[in-house]
This record gives C-alpha cells, sequence and structure tokens, in this order.
C-alpha cells in the first residue's frame, strides 16, 4: 500500500484506480520542492528526455525534442465527451463518454510499466483564489512534470488547499508508445476529467492550459457565470501613473504573445508610457461585487512560439528565455545553445536540428525542400516571473479590473485598423464573426477566411451557440461591462504589403481605445462601429507612407457587405441554436450598410 501525502479521499482513491489501470512500476508525489526539481532535471538529461544546454550562457536551461509526428496539437483526436451530441455542439468532435473511456482505456492499461507515474497536484490561478481552479494530473512523462513546474503553481500548498476543497479535475496523461494512431485527447466536462494519451506535445499533456483552463473551464464557466478565454491580459501604464487593463483574443499566429509584452515605441516612452504583462494565452474573469469584470491569467509561465522571436519582435522574451526555460525542437548550435528561424545574430554555420540530425544553412531534403533548423512550432516554456514587464498584480487573488476587451484577425482587407462596438451585444457580434485569412503556413486555400469566434473555435468545451448566449448573458450581469473593439493590424495595399508597422506600434491604437473608455475622445460614427479620427491616433515619430492612414480607417461599403455573406452562412451552420440576439445584430449590420452613402 503506497502512503499518501494527503488525507483527500478522491484523490486517494482516484490515484490508486488510476495506477491500477496503467501499471507503472511506482508513485512520486510532485512536491514544489527545488530540491525535487533538481533530480527530475538530472534524471532526465541521464535518460536522454533533455539535453543540458550550456549552462554560462543559458542558466537552467534545459532543451527536448519530441517524436517527429508529434509537434503540435493534434485537433482531429481532440474530442468533447458529453452524453448528449448537441451538447459538444458542431464546433467540437463528439465521443459518447463510454465509448471514449472504452478506447482509451484499452491504450493506458499496462502503459506505464517499469515507468515512475507521477502525481502532479496543480492549481489555476493564485493558490486559495476563489478564482482558481484545482487540478490533479497524473502522468509518466519528466517533460511534463517540469513543464507543469514552470506553467502551474504545483505541489504541496496545492495538496494543502485540497484539504479544505477536495474537488479536483482529473487529469490522466500517458505517453504510452508515442504512437499518433493510438493518440487520443478526450474532454470528459461531465465527469470534470482529461484522458490524453500517446502524444508528448506540450498542447495536449500539459493538461492544464488549453484541456483545463479552456475546454473544461469554458464548461464550467458557463454553468458559474463567468468567462474562460483565449486571451492575453496586459497593463497600460499611462503617463499619469494610472494602469489601464484589457484582455485581447487573436486566433494563433496573430501576434497575441508580443502583444502582451510590448516595449512601447520612443515618441509614447517619453511620454510615460509602460507596459504590465499579465498574460499571454488565458484569461479568466467574472463579475466582482464592484459590478465589473476583473481577470486572472491562470498560469505563471508562457509556452511562445521561437521561430520569428527576436530583440526586434519581442525583445522581453528574448530576456525572458535567457533562463530556467526548457526549448522544444529548436537548432542546437555546437556551443550548446539554441537557435530558430527569425532568432537574433547571425545564422549558424552548422548545428543539430530539432529532429537531431546534423545541419547546414541551405541545406535540402529528398523534396527539394529547404531543412529548417527548428520546427515551425517549435517551443519554449519559461516563467513569467522572468518577463521584464512581468505584472506586480500577477499573485493578486481578484485578478486585474479590465477596461477594454480587444477581437482581432489577420485580413489584408474588410476590417478596419480598429473600430469600437456600439455596445456589449455589437461586441459579441463583432467576436463571434471574428476571422483571420489562411496564411501559406496552413492548410487551405490562400487568403480565405476561417471564422475563429474570440479565438475559441478549437478551444471552446460546448456548443458554441450556448457560447454566445453565455456572452450576451455575462453582458447583462455587468453594471459597467467593459467596451468591446476590434482590431486588424494586417491590412494590406494592392501589392500585398502591410499598411500598418504592427508590433510595438500597435500601443498607438491601444492609446486610443483607453482614451475612448475614458471618454477623452471623440469618434466616428459608421455603420461598423465607432472609428477614430485620424488626428485622434498619435503618430509622433512614424511615418506611414501617403494615404495610408486613411486607407487603413475606411470602411469599404461593397467589402461588408460581401463579408456579411460570409457571416450568413457561418451563422447558418448553427441553424436554430443561434441566438436571436445575433441575427439581430446581422440585419441591422445590414441596414445599416445599404443605407451608407460614402
Ligand atoms: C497555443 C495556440 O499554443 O493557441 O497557444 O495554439
Ligand atoms: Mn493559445
Amino acid at each position: 500500500m503506497e502512503k499518501f501525502p494527503t488525507t483527500n479521499k478522491k484523490l486517494i482513491e482516484w490515484v490508486n484506480k488510476m495506477a491500477k489501470l496503467c501499471s507503472p512500476e511506482r508513485i512520486v508525489w510532485i512536491d514544489g520542492s527545488g530540491g525535487q526539481k533538481l533530480s527530475l532535471e538530472r534524471e532526465s538529461v541521464d535518460s536522454g528526455e533533455l539535453i543540458r544546454l550550456n549552462q554560462e550562457k543559458l542558466p537552467g536551461c534545459f532543451l527536448h525534442r519530441t517524436a517527429h509526428d508529434d509537434v503540435s496539437r493534434t485537433e482531429h483526436l481532440t474530442f468533447i465527451c458529453t452524453k448528449k451530441k448537441g451538447d459538444a455542439g458542431p464546433n467540437n468532435n463528439w465521443m459518447r463518454p463510454f465509448t471514449a473511456y472504452k478506447k482509451a482505456r484499452e491504450i493506458f492499461r499496462g502503459s506505464m510499466k517499469g515507468r515512475t507515474m507521477y502525481v502532479i497536484p496543480f492549481s489555476m490561478g493564485p493558490v486559495g483564489s476563489p478564482f482558481s481552479k484545482i487540478g490533479v494530473e497524473l502522468t509518466d512523462s519528466r517533460y511534463v512534470v517540469l513543464n507543469m513546474l514552470i506553467m502551474t503553481r504545483c505541489g504541496q500548498a496545492v495538496l494543502r488547499q485540497m484539504e479544505r476543497d477536495d474537488d479536483f479535475t482529473r487529469c490522466l496523461h500517458s505517453k504510452a508508445q508515442l504512437d499518433i494512431n493510438k493518440r487520443l485527447i478526450l474532454h470528459f466536462p461531465e465527469d470534470n476529467t482529461i484522458w490524453s494519451v500517446g502524444s508528448g506535445y506540450g498542447g495536449n499533456v500539459l493538461l492544464g492550459k488549453k484541456c483545463l483552463s479552456l475546454r473544461i473551464a469554458s464548461f464550467v464557466a458557463r454553468k458559474e457565470k463567468w468567462l474562460a478565454e483565449h486571451m492575453l491580459i496586459m497593463g497600460i501604464e499611462e503617463p499619469n501613473g494610472h494602469v489601464e487593463y484589457i484582455a485581447a483574443a487573436f486566433p494563433s499566429a496573430c501576434g497575441k504573445t508580443n502583444l502582451a509584452m510590448l516595449v512601447p515605441p520612443e515618441g509614447l516612452k517619453k511620454k510615460g508610457y509602460r507596459i504590465w504583462t499579465v498574460g499571454d494565452d488565458i484569461s479568466w474573469m467574472r463579475v466582482d461585487s464592484d459590478g465589473s469584470l476583473w481577470a486572472i491569467n491562470p498560469e505563471t509561465g508562457f509556452f511562445g512560439v521561437a521561430p520569428g522571436t527576436n530583440s526586434k519582435t519581442n525583445p522581453n522574451m528574448v530576456e525572458t528565455i535567457k533562463k530556467d526555460t526548457i526549448y522544444t525542437n529548436v537548432l542546437l548550435k555546437p556551443d550548446n545553445t539554441v537557435w530558430w528561424e527569425g532568432a537574433d545574430g547571425e545564422v549558424p554555420a552548422q548545428g543539430i536540428d530539432w529532429k537531431g540530425n546534423p545541419w547546414k544553412p541551405h541545406a535540402r531534403d529528398a523534396e527539394d525542400m529547404v531543412i529548417k533548423g527548428a520546427h515551425a512550432n517549435a517551443r519554449f516554456t519559461a516563467p513569467i516571473m522572468n518577463c521584464p514587464s512581468a505584472s506586480f498584480r500577477l499573485e493578486q487573488h481578484h485578478g486585474v479590473p479590465i477596461s477594454a476587451i480587444v477581437f482581432g484577425g489577420r485580413r489584408q482587407h474588410v476590417a478596419p485598423l480598429v473600430y469600437e462596438s456600439f455596445n456589449w451585444q455589437h461586441g459579441v457580434f463583432a467576436g463571434a464573426t471574428m476571422g483571420s485569412e489562411l496564411t501559406a503556413a496552413q492548410v487551405g486555400k490562400l487568403g480565405q477566411v476561417r471564422r475563429d469566434p474570440m479565438a475559441m473555435l478549437p478551444f471552446c468545451g460546448y456548443n458554441m451557440a450556448d457560447y454566445f448566449r453565455h456572452w450576451l448573458a455575462m453582458g447583462r450581469l455587468m453594471a459597467k461591462p467593459p467596451k468591446i473593439f476590434h482590431v486588424n493590424w494586417f491590412m494590406a495595399d494592392d501589392q500585398g504589403k502591410f499598411l500598418w508597422p504592427g508590433f510595438c506600434e500597435n500601443l498607438r491604437i491601444l492609446e486610443w481605445i483607453l482614451d475612448r473608455c475614458n471618454n477623452k475622445v471623440n469618434a466616428m460614427q459608421t455603420p461598423i462601429g465607432y472609428l477614430p479620427y485620424p488626428f485622434d491616433i498619435d503618430m509622433t515619430g512614424l511615418n506611414l507612407s501617403a494615404g495610408a492612414l486613411e486607407k487603413l480607417l475606411k470602411v469599404d461599403k461593397e467589402e461588408w457587405l460581401a463579408e456579411l455573406k460570409g457571416i450568413n452562412k457561418f451563422f447558418g451552420g448553427f441553424r436554430k441554436d443561434l441566438p436571436k440576439e445575433l441575427w439581430d445584430e446581422y440585419n441591422a449590420l445590414l441596414g445599416r450598410l445599404k443605407k451608407y452613402v460614402q
């Protein structure tokens, strides 16, 4: 009989039951101590799971390589398992819970033979905060344990909390044989349970992240009347020293992480602006006793994309990942440091690529394709506390008050640089119709719009029509709801050249957003919402091409009428489930556009 460091009966029974299924050689409880972390790192290096990097240049840093077919989230193997299919909605893959458990049980059976099963008690959000949720992940992967130690609060403090509050999300993970044909990422929201098997990739196996904090949490949030969102949270310190907070949702590859920790451009820095990073990926938001929306970032780390990260695109991240970081699938340089496409400095003359093969620049594979040193989805896992712009409010149990919610997409045309919605319901419509054009990096027709409401399409753990209804209801719960905006950093001219420089210059638009929240500036009323007067955007030190700002702030009637056709088709997919309010917004916009004289 194992000795357990807890008296929580539910936990003991569940660990015993899962151990019986997976047959590990031993069970180790993660206590969150530095000593245990050091032993795990040592064991991982000995077993080859991690490579210790140059400790002078990159103290506390390691490199991990995944299996070649296990490099990103596998959405087609990800399921929401509710009793009724309609509860998962058209936005999710669905499997009957009985079938899902049965299928996965066959893969889990004996999968940890000869291995250690680690028990990781973790808290999403500050331990003990009424905002937070507790989970326990069982895993046979040391890489998972070491990543979870960065991404979440784990160990003794959580176990102590569990003596008081015995409810928790049961998260079971096994690498099993890392076989893509025996890989399943299963969510059982009705049982508060997640089972992930056959993968070693972060998004599939760090179960506190997408699986708990978005898919399961969104399901719970609807019942408990709060919001679990795929959003960054950032504080913008204004010249008067006051910090205002915004939450923003963008589909993948639209620069969420870069925005969350931007360094103000010179002119705005001089004025006195400064950014405080609360989170780059997930926001849990509740209506507090003051009638406003308050947000926490449930995580304690970044799991960011390495390629393209450099001192120009994200200087704060470059600082953050200089220590205590786990790199995954990047290039290893001869001096035991790392590199990726789009990193600072010279392209190395040689190295070991993400697959573990010798690499030289411009080398080509059998299909004559250039071999990348790092995988396009190579990652780093790093503590938020290492970030120079880390917010001083990260540990506050009620989080931060949200003044504005910002939605955005990647659109060459149609969506102007920024617009403000007329009210909450109109803002929900803007979020629900959000979309991005496919880039060369994605499967599909170039330029085709993929709708990704609130950037939650792969992460909403229930029927998205009900999710929209929940968003509408949340607006009615708030005495002072945040204003909702839509931004588009990616407008292009007819040659496809970006009209807006993006990156740190985006702060100029956030400044306008806050000025609107604080009633400091007027705006132009257009059919799609309020747009800035060009003179209200601080352009000091920025030379845009002639007429660019006017193009960026234009509402093109014909383009919007065409856009509405796409929205009509998208809404039609939800049939009678779509809330009537969204059709009302659709019809109202159509009416305003028809009357619009440009
Ligand atoms: C992520 C994603 O990994 O959104 O954060 O795909
Ligand atoms: Mn994300």
